[in-house]
């Protein structure tokens, strides 16, 4: 029993923007219970809960050390009831027994089957659902109608739900870049996402393309595509145009130059091993049947034939010399350029906190195109990531600090 004296209490801010969130998390137990609520909220359709959830997520990352008692969580902020009943059980019987029957649960688990599949959200698995689909062989054997995007992900699902490394981002980063010296000399592409946070691992590969000359960055993207596309590197693509005038989230803004951020959801063909100079990636080596069950073999009961397809497919995978990589393409204007940087490296609850601090802290609007300041009535012009935080108010946070 630890006395109260002995506590260690933390003194944590409210907003995850005004905190330092590094990838090292002392309190992994308990954001992960309170993570798969947030996650299991959202696939629910329930937002507001799932943003608790998140919130308290984050709070107990940004934590020094790991947390051993509930006294220690007096007095900080954004822990809710029920985040506080999800803490008190899993620090007090190691698990959380509403994150158990969560993960137990038929719908839960089909949920996060069904929504694995690129192109696939919590709507469209909760229609499934309601109509009997709890996985992909009740969906392929059902007659839905996918959509393009919904196709490619049920082909790719394996490879797009195997975590993306750090290596095959750069061998990714290093495509682009070609594809985008060639059909634009100049033009400049950042790494953003995950991996501009220093994750090791990440869902997708998201970049930022502009070029320093404001204006030559217009039809960018589609050249970009034409390109990839010609050379065998994209299985799928969906471009699309910017919509900033049209959206509700960015300030209304009469220039002009704010209809060019267009937009690419792609499906890279990643070549495995050295092979990237190549700028042709060579077809699969096609392993047949006949490699893995030889024709000596008997197949007598189905559990045998289960074992024999599971070695067929690792045996298939591991021939496989290629990858599915699901990449984000985004251009900016030059202008735009320190704003898209800061709107695309996330994290998702970091970029969330800090447009509520621009909004109820400093009378300002912060989306990924600009920063307009509703007191003064004009935008703030920027050029880096460290003149928005200074705008802002806020202490400058590196991107490796923005893992809340
Ligand atoms: P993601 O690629 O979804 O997330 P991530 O890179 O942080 O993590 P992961 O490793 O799982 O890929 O989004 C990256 C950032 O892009 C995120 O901070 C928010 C931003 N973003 C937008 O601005 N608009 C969008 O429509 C999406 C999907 C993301
Ligand atoms: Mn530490
Ligand atoms: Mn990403
Ligand atoms: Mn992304």
């Amino acid at each position: 029993q630890i006395s109260e004296a002995e506590v260690a209490l933390f003194s944590v801010s409210s907003y995850a923007c005004q905190r330092r969130t590094t990838l090292d998390n002392h309190n992994s137990n308990l954001t992960d219970a309170l993570s798969l609520l947030a996650e299991n909220a959202e696939l629910n359709n329930e937002d507001g809960r799932g943003v608790a959830f998140r919130r308290a997520a984050a709070l107990m990352k940004a934590l020094p050390t790991q947390v051993i008692s509930m006294s220690q969580l007096r007095g900080l902020p954004c822990l809710g009831e029920h985040s506080l009943r999800v803490i008190k059980d899993v620090l007090e019987n190691g698990v959380s027994s509403e994150v158990e029957s969560t993960k137990q649960s038929k719908r839960y688990k089909a949920l996060k089957i069904l929504t694995g599949i690129f192109g696939v959200g919590a709507k469209t698995a909760d229609r499934w659902i309601r109509e009997g689909i709890y996985n992909l062989e009740q969906l392929r054997h059902s007659g839905q109608t996918l959509n393009r995007a919904q196709k490619s992900g049920l082909e790719h699902y394996d490879d797009l739900n195997e975590p993306v490394t750090k290596a095959e981002a750069d061998a990714i980063g290093e495509i682009v870049q070609k594809a985008v010296d060639s059909v634009l000399t100049g033009s400049q592409v950042a790494l953003t996402g995950g991996f501009r946070r220093g994750k090791l691992t990440g869902h997708d590969v998201d970049f930022l393309i502009t070029h320093p000359e404001e204006g030559k960055e217009v039809g960018l993207m589609p050249k970009v595509v034409a390109w990839l596309e010609s050379r065998g590197f994209l299985l799928y693509q969906k471009t699309t145009r910017n919509s900033y005038l049209e959206s509700k989230d960015g300030p209304a803004r009469p220039a002009s130059n704010m209809d060019r951020f267009e937009r690419c959801f792609s499906i890279f063909k990643l070549t495995k091993g050295k092979e990237q100079e190549s700028t042709q990636p060579e077809e699969q080596n096609d392993l047949k049947t006949k490699d893995v069950l030889r024709p000596h073999m008997q197949v007598d009961t189905d559990q045998q034939l289960c074992e024999l397809s599971k070695n067929y497919q690792m045996e298939a995978a591991s021939h496989k010399i290629w990858r599915a990589v699901r990449v984000d393409l985004v251009v900016s204007p030059i202008s735009q350029f320190a704003f898209a940087v800061l709107g695309w490296t996330g994290s998702k609850l970091f970029e969330r906190e800090l447009r509520r601090w621009a909004g109820h802290e400093k009378n300002m609007s912060l989306s990924s195109h600009a920063l307009f300041d509703n007191t003064q009535n004009k935008y703030l012009r920027a050029t880096s990531e460290e003149e928005i935080f200074a705008y802002l108010g806020l202490e400058y946070i590196p991107p490796s600090e923005r893992n809340a």
